[in-house]
């Protein structure tokens, strides 16, 4: 029906329905619990109980079942039930059943919010003011993703999509071609072309005569013996570095010019020298090389944005080198500089980074409204009031360091995708936006009750930000499917910013369809200098090896250690994360205590970032350390745990894993919710098995049953069975082991994700440059919700 929700035809999606006496029975039984608001897990646990104590014909289960896979919630009002039913990604369907009706009745996304919103908020009336969000109509033209299979691959969609129109006015797709590779610069300096070619007719001419010029040259012959003739027929460097390679490309760009196929012309921009220079921005936190990871916003991000970093530097050199362009590549990494470093490099504003040639993380200072210097470290949810003045003062910053501005702009989390957006607006550059973490799907209610979590969260910024900057950047750059369009049982992390109320702020109709072709996904990967299988003998360091034995395992409990094991040489069920809620370390110790079976075989092992009170940095950290000693004492744990607080470099990382994996351990990631998960990639590549969470990336990494095994962390019977199994089967032990070496060697590499990021920015940069995709509009509204609803939020934020 045109909306972006998707809602399609009444019945059409699902085909046969169940009868709507049972439907509606579900819905009485639902009621009778006494909660007028249910979602996620709570009704498909529902469900599962009301089919155990129900006859229910199993023609009519099987129907029901598939009616309700997927919904994300259900309203109970008065006699009436209204539900949010998902027949596939993206696709969300509204509905109402009441006991005197006898059919479904289908109603629209603006009445489903302000019923939840009066519901939420205790009045009807509140509800039917205030402000509705709906960025559908702006993306009327743009194309979607209709079949679930191409989520996470936007630009071969978009592309073929608009490759597509160009076809039908192909003199308009040359001379857009014409003018965007006229328009590529180093400084001064001309890439591609030069001012010698001027019409589409100097160009086909030119083509032909710089073609049959570098054909009669020996194939091998380098770039630079013939650049000046090359030059003569308006062709700069940037085509190949051989007479071959030039001769290719131009072959290429030929048959382009005469038809807009879209795969041959994605290969023709992925061999064009159009990214150059790369400004990645993460401002929160702590961002240094060392010291640094474990503090409460600081942890897999860090590690990311610096293999990140290097690899594009990388790549860039790399594939400058193959265009024949003399330069290489350079990033820029923009953090904030913190006066209070303890001791660590933040303070810095300019530090090289380690493995590079010419990268730099460049740190610009928060400044409060007075213009004053913040000195310590805030949290990445109390940050909002900062960001516009240092995007402002980063400016200079960075073109200054870049010697111009970038060619790309790469923003990291909420915070560093807002300052991306206003960045890249200023300088006019491509947004690729990075996501990490979406805190909406990590709180539960985050957005209904947004109010209560505001003083600690400011969720109302938060997720304002997010509206604004991942629906403005070019590209959004995902690690996973289930972060943006999920599973067919579970709403996509993105998907869940599409349909949301957050009562007395706004309703959003239509926020991010993760169906539209701007999300794809591309996986980190691990450093293969500290992520190497443990079979590697010749790689480890001894040393290293004795020392993390020693300070980890087996000396007495000290400042930095809480347990002394009786029998340290039992294999481990081993755990290393920041000390927060989601990443449910607690649940790991509870399921590890309560069964008696696995403290038999293994002893557990965690090792985070602090381990006692007075080390808490916020009220989540402090809550988590009490509620795992007193876990500790419920279940006896002393003897068979042991828990470090370690900072460990990441070498010292890489040999943890290793010297666990020695000792046929298995590693646990329990999260609650977890966006990618760096360490499940860490560990299998050093060899260890890997019981991870059915909720987020780990369920993608981990192939269930080949390389580990995938669980609900709620489900503690099944987790701890599936860690048993693991460090009691030799066998097994060693398939998921092997499996998993090569699991990360085929599906996670770093080079491979920054030569698919470079590929796919080259593509979005070069759309945009010919506006087609008509982004005026969208960005005119982007800017009012920036400024009317952003600001004055962030603004109320006490700095
Ligand atoms: N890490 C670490 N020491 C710790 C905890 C974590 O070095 O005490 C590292 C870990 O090796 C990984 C990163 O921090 O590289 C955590 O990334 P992940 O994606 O698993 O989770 P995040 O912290 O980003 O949510
Ligand atoms: C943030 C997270 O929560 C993790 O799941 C990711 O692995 C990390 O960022 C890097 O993207």
């Amino acid at each position: 029906d045109g909306k972006a929700n998707g809602s399609g035809g009444r019945t059409g999606a699902y085909g046969a329905q169940p009868p709507y006496a049972l439907i509606q029975r579900f819905f009485t039984t639902l009621k009778a619990a006494g909660e007028p608001l249910v979602v996620g897990h709570g009704i498909a646990t529902a469900l599962d109980e009301f089919v155990e104590h129900q006859s229910i014909e199993p023609a009519d289960e099987k129907l029901l079942r598939k009616l309700l896979r997927g919904c994300s919630e259900v309203i109970l009002l008065g006699d009436s039930a209204y539900a949010a039913l998902r027949p596939a990604m993206g696709k969300l369907r509204l509905i109402h059943a009441h006991p005197a009706a006898s059919e479904l009745e289908e109603i629209s996304p603006g009445e489903f919010l302000r019923l939840k919103d009066s519901l939420i908020q205790g009045n009807e009336e509140a509800s039917r003011l205030g402000l509705v969000i709906d960025t559908s109509p702006f993306y009327r033209n743009f194309p979607v993703i209709s079949d679930p299979s191409e989520v996470g691959d936007g630009v071969d969609v978009l592309n073929r999509h608009l490759s597509a129109q160009m076809h039908q006015n192909p003199e308009r797709f040359r001379e857009a071609l014409l003018d965007f590779l006229r328009d590529e610069h180093v400084g001064a300096s001309n890439l591609l072309l030069n001012d010698h070619i001027a019409t589409l007719s100097d160009f086909k001419s030119e083509l032909a005569a710089a073609r049959s010029l570098v054909d009669d040259l020996d194939a091998d012959q380098a770039y630079h013996s013939f650049s000046h003739e090359l030059r003569t027929h308006g062709f700069e460097a940037g085509w190949g570095d051989t007479a071959a390679t030039v001769s290719e490309t131009l072959a290429l760009l030929h048959r382009v010019m005469q038809s807009a196929d879209p795969d041959r012309f994605a290969r023709l921009l992925s061999r064009l020298p159009i990214t150059r220079t790369v400004l990645m921005v993460s401002p929160h936190g702590w961002f240094a090389q060392e010291g640094v990871l474990g503090k409460p916003d600081t942890g897999g991000q860090v590690t990311y944005v610096l293999d990140q970093a290097r690899a594009l530097e990388r790549t860039i050199d790399a594939h400058l080198k193959s265009c024949g362009v003399d330069m290489r590549g350079k990033v820029v990494v923009l953090t904030r500089l913190i006066p209070e470093a303890e001791g660590t490099a933040c303070d810095n504003p300019l530090e090289k980074i380690h493995g590079t040639h010419d990268s730099w993380i460049v740190r610009v200072p928060f400044r409060d409204g007075a213009g004053e210097v913040a000195p310590h470290w805030v949290s990445r949810f109390k940050i909002w009031p900062y960001l516009e003045r240092y995007a402002e003062e980063s400016t200079a910053a960075v073109v200054n360091e870049l010697g111009g501005k970038p060619d790309l702009i790469v923003g990291h989390y909420s915070d560093g995708n807002i300052t991306a957006h206003l960045l890249a607006e200023r300088l006019d550059v491509t947004h690729a936006a990075c996501v990490h973490a979406l805190e909406k799907s990590k709180y539960l209610f985050s957005d209904s009750h947004w109010a209560e979590l505001e003083d600690q969260y400011h969720f109302s910024a938060q997720f304002t930000a997010d509206l604004v900057a991942y629906n403005s950047a070019d590209f959004v750059v995902s690690s996973s499917r289930r972060e943006i369009g999920g599973t067919p049982h579970d709403l996509g992390m993105l998907e869940s910013y599409q349909l949301f109320t957050m009562p007395g702020l706004f309703r959003v109709e239509s926020g991010l369809d993760p169906r539209r072709a701007r999300h794809n996904i591309v996986p980190p990967g691990v450093s293969e200098e500290c992520f190497f299988p443990n079979t590697a003998e010749e790689l480890r360091v001894e040393a290293m090896a004795d020392g993390l034995r020693e300070r980890l395992l087996t000396q007495e409990p000290g400042e930095n250690c809480v347990g002394f094991l009786d029998e340290p040489d039992k294999p481990f069920v081993f755990a290393m994360a920041r000390i927060d809620k989601v990443k449910n370390l607690t649940g790991l110790a509870d399921l590890f205590g309560k069964c008696e079976k696995l403290r038999e075989h293994a002893n557990l092992l965690l090792v985070t970032s602090i381990n006692e009170r007075d080390q808490a940095s916020d009220p989540e950290e402090l809550e988590e350390v009490d509620r795992l000693y007193e876990l500790i004492a419920r279940h006896s744990l002393e003897g068979s745990i042991r828990w470090a607080a370690a900072r460990l470099d990441k070498a010292e990382t890489g040999e943890i894993y290793r010297i666990l994996a020695d000792r046929r351990s298995v590693f646990a990631q329990p999260a609650l919710m977890e966006t990618f998960g760096l360490t499940v990639i860490e560990a299998m590549a050093c060899g260890m098995p890997v019981v991870g969470t059915a909720f987020g990336g780990p369920a993608e990494i981990i192939l269930d049953g080949e390389c580990g095994e995938v669980r609900d962390p709620n489900d503690h019977e099944a987790f701890a069975q599936s860690l048993l199994d693991i460090v009691s089967d030799t066998e097994k032990w060693r398939r998921y082991s092997e499996e998993g070496i090569q699991r990360v060697e085929t599906a996670f590499r770093w080079a491979r994700h920054a030569e698919s990021l470079l590929r796919i920015s080259n593509v979005y940069t070069y759309w945009n440059h010919t506006d087609v995709m008509n982004r005026p509009a969208l960005d005119r509204y982007l800017h009012t919700l920036y400024h009317t609803v952003y600001r004055p939020r962030a603004d109320a934020i006490e700095i």
